[in-house]
């Protein structure tokens, strides 16, 4: 019971106070908050974790489903296309993946990415509907209308 006199054992004003100039209970406030409210970029920044924004050419709904299943494969934590603006948003961990190894894995699912030219024989097996036009139509390949 005796144990118990004194619960908790630290000085819980310690932790409450803001009026004190030590520094060192200000970090530990500042640690509780980030804690508390989970900063994004405190995550971020603790992790790792690069975001980036890649231009993917694509059509429709199983565009997107392939292109999204291909980053993952590569390593991407998380990864949306979107039709309407042919960007594709990745977050992973630069230690485990990196753009240009999703890049690749994309363009051997059969689609163009800012940096690497799809395999045209994974193009040619893709659904009529996914037969987007092109990166360079006008220069390398004719047109599919
Ligand atoms: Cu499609």
């Amino acid at each position: 019971m005796f144990l118990f006199h004194q619960w908790p054992p630290v000085d819980v004003n310690v932790f409450i106070t803001t009026s004190s100039s030590n520094i060192r209970t200000m970090k530990t406030l500042l640690i509780i908050t980030a804690f508390i409210f989970g900063s994004p970029a405190l995550v971020f920044a603790q992790t790792g974790l690069q975001k980036e924004s890649i231009k993917v050419w694509g059509n429709c709904g199983m565009c997107k489903k392939k292109i999204e299943k291909a980053a993952k494969s590569a390593g991407a934590k998380t990864a949306t296309w979107s039709e309407e603006t042919n960007v594709l948003k990745v977050v992973y961990e630069p230690a485990k993946t990196s753009s240009t190894a999703i890049q690749q894995a994309i363009a051997k699912a059969g689609y163009d990415t800012q940096d690497f030219t799809a395999d045209n024989t994974a193009y040619g097996k893709l659904p009529a509907c996914c037969h987007y036009d092109r990166k360079g139509t006008d220069s390398s390949t004719t047109s599919q209308h």
